[in-house]
C-alpha cells in the first residue's frame, strides 16, 4: 500500500471530470487500498479519486466513528435525492484549514458498484448523504468553495496560494 498525494485548491486538476471505471480489477483493488490508506492517513471521511490525481469515477467514505466501516463506491450514480435540503459544515481534504456550511439534499439515493463488483444501492441521510454528495462533486470537478460567494473563493484562493507558496520556501 502507499500514501498518495492529495491535490490542493486551486489546482486545476481538481477540475477535471472523471471517466467511469472501465475494469474492476487488482489495479483498481490497489488504487482503492491506496486511497483508503490516505483517507484515514490524512483524518478525512471521504476521498475522491480526482483529489489523488485520478480521474476515474472512485470514491471511498468511512463515516463510522471506529474507522473500520469503510465504503467503495465505484462508477456511482445519483439515483434520486429528497427535496427537503439541510445545511452543513463542511470541509476538504484539498482545502485544508477551511471550514463552512453548504446546503445540500438531506437525502440521496446512490448506484454503484463495489470493488469486488457486487452493485448496490446505498440511501443515505446525515454525515454520510453529505459526504456522498461532497465526493460526488469531486468526480465532477467541483470542490466544495465553489459554493460560496465570489468574495469568499477569492479570499480562500489567496489564503491557500500564500500557504502553499510558504510550504515551498
Ligand atoms: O473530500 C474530502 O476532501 C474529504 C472530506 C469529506 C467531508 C467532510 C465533511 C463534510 C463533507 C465532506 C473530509 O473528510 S475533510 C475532513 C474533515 O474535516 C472532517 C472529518 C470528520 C468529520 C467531519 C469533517
Ligand atoms: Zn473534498
Amino acid at each position: 500500500m502507499a500514501l498518495l498525494d492529495i491535490l490542493c485548491y486551486p489546482d486545476p486538476r481538481l477540475h477535471t471530470v472523471a471517466q467511469p471505471v472501465q475494469a474492476i480489477d487488482d489495479g483498481l483493488r490497489s488504487i482503492v487500498a491506496d486511497m483508503l490508506e490516505t483517507m484515514y492517513k490524512s483524518n478525512g471521511i471521504g476521498l475522491a479519486a480526482t483529489q489523488v490525481n485520478v480521474h476515474q469515477r472512485l470514491i471511498v467514505i468511512d463515516v463510522s466513528e471506529e474507522l473500520n466501516q469503510p465504503l467503495v463506491l465505484i462508477n456511482p450514480e445519483l439515483v434520486w435525492q429528497s427535496e427537503d435540503r439541510v445545511k452543513g459544515e463542511e470541509g476538504c481534504l484539498s482545502v485544508p484549514g477551511i471550514y463552512d456550511g453548504i446546503e445540500r439534499a438531506r437525502t440521496v439515493r446512490v448506484l454503484a458498484h463495489d470493488e469486488h463488483g457486487q452493485s448496490r444501492t446505498i440511501e443515505a441521510q446525515g454525515l454520510l448523504s453529505v459526504c456522498i454528495q461532497h465526493e460526488m462533486d469531486h468526480l465532477m470537478g467541483k470542490v466544495f468553495v465553489e459554493y460560496l460567494s465570489p468574495l469568499k473563493q477569492g479570499r480562500i484562493k489567496t489564503k491557500m496560494i500564500k500557504s502553499q507558496r510558504a510550504q515551498q520556501r
